[in-house]
């Protein structure tokens, strides 16, 4: 018999697994970022990439733009051995400019001696064009999307009753960009896929289905900031030297019934069922120090084998094989927001660009901060892989022929900023290519080290590139010193090393790779350093990027002593590299005499506004809201200002308040870091809007501006990608610090992030750490030791760890504990009241 009385348990299911399918999809495309239209324009297009090759996807539907990069595509050439030979010879008379005479501006002068030539900049590969010819007819349900969770890209819209997709990857397994392109309807795919490129090149038919094109990059390009008149900006052949970089697009495409042939406009595809396009791409690069012509690698070998290879496989195994891949960097880590299977009221169903207006206008969307996270991991995933160059400043993403500040290495903060956020969202492994480029910056700069200051060890400059320039750039005199002779970037690198030590605790790593790198830039500091009258190690002449002060007579000058950075980051580096010869115990002389030295570095000094002074006196800066807040090095991404130091914690805080919250895209990205320090999650999320505000802004704006562009790319502007990296670091430095020798849980969690989770983080000392939170306050945490090391924890309140008898001490604004933690053992944290032994 039937029941008449209505089965609640059926329909409660029913509701159930109708909110749990909308859970599940509002999670899927919670890692979608999605538009309803083509992009117009590159900032529009989405990003894809392997480390090697770089695509923009602009989805259009007659006409689909994939405008292509590769990682090694630079102009120019080896640095040359010598440069400016001469330029030792001015330190002496600098120096007493500097330290006798107080003469800023003849210091500043003299020191444009020494300076030697400008970068080479990245270079864009070409462009992949799809020309299709669909039927005529109205354009339904268009959608253009990328999805972060398998780094697929996909395409699609209906036209005429017939749904044609375009799913676009690279593969790093095989190293290789695939389109596959489909439609709903048997014989619907008609198109001409053809290749151009700025630089010169030529296109070639291998075979009935296969192109190649072939091109040549400049031996020179001069930066796109650098433009004397009378003078050629491009030039391809150096008659003297070396010539420029060969490269090579191989094409290649396979169809499901249809037709394919092949001639100099391109591939042609008509009347078939599918198509999917192989695309492998090469350089002759062949390191730092050979020519890439004369001495270069086979790029044609490279590209031929890397599509054999390929077409070996199936679609489906390539793309399996490709999300495997991508999967096992990305899901090492998840966030979650304020977010549970009752809250729906989620703003992804809106197209991204939307989304990211209405955010700026203060809608309430955190899966939209956990979306931003998730794709700066993405995009590091994308943009940086062992075995390739480091991320530049646009990634591997660039389109220009002279990009912005050439798209290269500028390492006086830009740089190292792409990658803080490598080894706390556990992606060690992307971190590997730039500490693989100290390799040969280390080279080179042993030879500037020797040349333009007659030291020992290695010194890099603020600017460098492929080649890994390390000398000071500017053209022999045409640069401002304030930016151009600043010898520091190599000693703040070196901080790259070490961090990646403490959170992997791989000591082949430290005893192979880190040690000699690292005493080679202290070798240098330590003759780099003289004393001041007051017995005081200086830097001597010094500046604090980018920041100019006034002398006495109220003119601007870049050139003094001791600025603030400098001694931050000898202070790091002596500290760091005498850590490590202890790890390997080694070198006692040399622990004894950094460390004797950096007990006599000009020390830190506060100001009358109770700010750190940026430079060795109070002067006035010229630019008080400058965007380079360069004396906060020791904050973050040091850790020299600590709450132990709580006079300089102070200070560092009153310097922020007052430099404001302004400034370009990094420059908001970097003050997140530094409130996520001050543990003011509350100033930290502002900052993080601001970061996420709606732009469209094309030209470089240095004051007041940043934002994100629609497709969530940072905007100085305009885009660099560092401000991108800035956020994902920032956001994890709120959820979880460790530079003080405990793993601080929640330091800075602000209002808006009331309840959350996020597993995966990593900390020093070789911990993974998953962290819940609810109503503000830990309800759990769960700790893997990596290695063998003690475990300190700290959070506000008394923890308890699972199984752990240890003794909870008050300290400074919290709680701390400390154990042995044993290797592989996940230990359960949870608050708890109990303030004595247990
Ligand atoms: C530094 C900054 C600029 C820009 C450039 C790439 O010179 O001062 O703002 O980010 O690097």
């Amino acid at each position: 018999m039937i029941s008449k009385r209505p089965n609640y348990i059926a329909v409660a299911l029913m509701w159930f697994s109708f909110l749990w399918s909308l859970h599940v999809s509002a999670q899927e495309n919670a890692k979608k970022i999605w538009y309803n239209k083509p992009a117009k324009r590159w900032v529009e297009a989405l990003p894809i990439g392997n480390g090697k090759i770089g695509a923009m996807i602009f989805g259009g539907v007659d006409e689909d733009l994939l405008q292509l990069n590769e990682s090694t595509l630079y102009g120019g050439g080896p640095v040359k051995k010598v440069i400016n030979p001469n330029a030792a010879s001015y330190l002496p008379a600098i120096r007493k400019a500097l330290l006798q005479d107080s003469d800023f501006s003849k210091a500043g002068l003299l020191t444009k001696n020494m300076q030697g030539y400008f970068t080479e900049s990245y270079l864009p590969l070409g462009d992949l064009l799809l020309k299709h010819t669909l039927p005529k007819g109205k354009i339904d349900n268009y959608y253009r999307g990328l999805n972060i969770s398998n780094a697929l890209a996909t395409t699609r819209f209906t036209v005429s009753g017939i749904t044609f997709t375009r799913e676009i990857f690279t593969s790093a397994p095989a190293n290789v960009l695939i389109v596959k392109i489909t439609g709903s309807k048997a014989g619907a795919i008609d198109f001409l896929a053809s290749l151009k490129s700025q630089l010169h090149f030529s296109v070639e038919v291998i075979a009935g289905d296969e192109i190649t094109m072939d091109g040549k990059a400049p031996s020179h390009i001069d930066p796109d900031y650098y433009n004397p008149e009378g003078r050629q900006h491009i030039i391809y052949n150096d008659s003297a030297g070396c010539n420029g970089m060969r490269f090579q697009v191989r094409m290649k495409i396979r169809v499901k019934g249809g037709k394919v042939t092949a001639d100099s406009l391109g591939i042609h595809v008509s009347g078939a069922n599918e198509a999917v396009l192989y695309l492998s791409a090469a350089t002759s690069f062949n390191g730092f120090d050979k020519c890439p012509d004369s001495d270069g690698k086979d790029e044609k070998k490279v590209t031929g084998r890397l599509l054999m290879n390929a077409l070996k496989k199936s679609y489906p195994i390539l793309k399996e094989e490709h999300v495997a891949d991508y999967k096992k960097y990305f899901n090492r880590v998840s966030l979650n927001i304020n977010d549970s299977l009752g809250h729906l009221n989620r703003q992804d169903v809106l197209p991204t660009d939307e989304r990211l207006k209405k955010y700026s206008k203060g809608a309430y969307d955190p899966s939209f901060e956990t979306l931003y996270f998730q794709f700066g991991r993405y995009l590091l995933i994308s943009c940086s892989r062992p075995g390739g160059p480091p991320a530049n400043l646009q990634g591997i993403w660039n389109n220009e022929l002279r990009p912005p500040w050439s798209s290269n290495y500028t390492i006086n903060i830009n740089t190292e900023m792409n990658y803080w956020p490598a080894e706390i969202t556990n992606l060690s492994e992307m971190h590997l290519p730039l500490l693989n480029f100290l390799k040969g910056l280390s080279i080179t700069g042993a030879r500037t080290a020797k040349e333009f200051y007659n030291a020992r060890g290695w010194v890099a400059h603020h600017n460098s590139d492929l080649w890994a320039v390390s000398n000071p750039v500017g053209d022999f005199g045409n640069g401002d010193p304030v930016y151009a002779n600043w010898p520091m970037g190599g000693a703040w690198l070196c901080r790259h090393l070490w961090e990646h030590y403490q959170f992997t605790q791989d000591k082949k790593f430290l005893a192979d790779t880190a040690y000699a790198i690292m005493k080679g830039a202290a070798l240098f500091m330590m003759d780099w350093l003289v004393k001041d009258q007051n017995g005081y190690w200086v830097t001597a002449p010094s500046s604090s990027p980018e920041n100019k002060f006034k002398d006495h007579e109220g003119k601007p000058q870049g050139v003094s002593v001791a600025a603030t950075m400098d001694m931050s980051i000898i202070w790091d580096l002596f500290t760091n590299v005498a850590s490590a010869a202890r790890e390997l115990r080694t070198d006692y002389a040399f622990q004894d005499s950094v460390l004797a030295k950096r007990s006599k570095l000009f020390p830190m000094a506060i100001g009358s506004n109770g700010q750190l002074l940026e430079w060795y006196k109070e002067f006035d800066e010229t630019d008080s809201q400058h965007r380079h807040v360069s004396h906060l090095f020791g904050l973050y991404p040091g850790n020299q200002i600590t709450s132990s130091t709580q006079n300089f914690f102070s200070a560092a805080k009153k310097t922020l308040e007052i430099r404001g919250d302004g400034g370009t895209g990094w420059s908001r990205g970097w003050k997140i870091n530094w409130w996520a320090r001050l543990g003011d999650g509350n100033h930290a999320y502002y900052l993080i809007r601001q970061l996420l505000q709606y732009t469209d802004a094309k030209s470089i704006e240095m004051h007041n501006s940043g934002g994100t562009y629609p497709n969530l790319f940072d905007a100085h502007p305009p885009f660099q990608i560092d401000g991108n990296f800035a956020g994902v670091a920032g956001m994890a430095e709120m959820l979880l610090q460790s530079q003080q020798g405990f793993v601080n849980l929640l330091p800075a969690l602000p209002d808006a992030w009331k309840s959350g989770e996020i597993h995966g983080l990593r900390a020093r000392g070789g911990f993974e750490v998953n962290i819940t939170w609810r109503k503000g306050q830990l309800a759990v945490a769960q700790i893997k030791s990596l290695s063998n090391k003690t475990c300190v924890i700290k959070y506000t309140k008394a923890v308890k760890v699972a199984g752990v008898k240890g003794q909870c001490l008050k300290v400074n604004g919290g709680y701390q504990l400390s154990f042995f933690a044993r290797k592989g053992i996940i230990y359960q944290i949870e608050p708890s009241a109990i303030h004595q032994n247990f």
